[in-house]
């Protein structure tokens, strides 16, 4: 993928998505397949991965990545500002039901793949781990547990909390699948499903025909295979499968 650095990308006109560069990071590749989806046009704007970002700091008021900007609207750069921006700019086709119980539901289980102390959220704690580990960990590396609440002990209980989401998720899809239906929340795909399918690859990525990842890191997201197959169930497996056959573009591209 090609990217406009920060500099250029601030006097752009239109619809602008910062992503951390040559890596499929779950949160910006959901916000990349929402866009896609609705068929919303944007530039990719780069940022590096635990790196000082300082024109990204000082255009948007802080340092990570996903980040949208559209015009002169403020940046967003929390899932849930970068979900509601997609359906203002294109409110059709809809990735947050009408009705309010379901709209609850939807945003519920995205928070709890997507959100603070989420299942990403989780994930990433683990994956800090071995380099927190070391005498000297590298300042990257440093800098995101600091911005992640990296903690020993917040490591430690990453796994179970994980495993809580996935169950939950997986009896979401079971009830479902009961009435006949594929997706976690009514009758059609919606924003959760996005959710699931892009943030299961930071465990279980896909193949890398289909996912080009630098080795590193396709290594740290399969590592602790033992420990998610306790949860991984077939459903979970299958749902992802779904969703990229029928709604996310492949090969992945970043
Ligand atoms: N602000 C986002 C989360 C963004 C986020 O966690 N970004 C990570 C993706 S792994 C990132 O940019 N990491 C690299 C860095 O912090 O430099 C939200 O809460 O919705």
């Amino acid at each position: 993928m090609e990217y406009a650095e920060v500099e250029q990308a601030v006097h752009a006109p239109g619809l602008r998505l910062v992503l951390t560069a040559g890596v499929p990071g779950p949160w910006g590749e959901t916000a990349k397949s929402l866009f896609d989806y609705k068929g919303l046009k944007y530039l990719p704007v780069r940022q590096e991965a635990g790196g000082e970002n300082t024109a990204l700091m000082s255009w948007t008021g802080q340092s990570s990545a996903p980040v949208a900007v559209f015009d002169d609207l403020p940046p967003v750069c929390h899932w849930l500002d970068l979900l509601h921006l997609a359906e203002r700019l294109a409110p059709s086709p809809a990735l947050l039901p009408a009705d309010p119980a379901q709209r609850v539901e939807v945003l519920g289980l995205s928070a709890l793949i997507a959100g603070v102390d989420g299942f990403g959220w989780q994930r990433r704690l683990q994956l800090l781990a071995p380099a927190m580990a070391l005498a000297e960990p590298p300042i990257s590396i440093q800098r995101m547990a600091g911005k992640y609440g990296w903690s020993e002990q917040a490591a430690a209980q990453a796994g179970e909390r994980m495993q809580g989401i996935a169950a939950l998720l997986d009896q979401r899809l079971a009830a479902q699948e009961a009435t006949g239906k594929h997706w976690f929340v009514g009758d059609g795909v919606t924003a959760a499903d996005f959710y699931w399918a892009n943030f299961l690859g930071m465990v279980h990525p896909l193949p890398a025909d289909v996912n080009p990842m630098p080795d590193y890191l396709r290594g740290m997201y399969s590592s602790g295979a033992q420990d998610s197959a306790r949860w991984l169930t077939p459903r979970l497996l299958d749902h992802r499968e779904r969703m990229y056959r029928e709604h996310i573009r492949l090969p992945l591209e970043f």
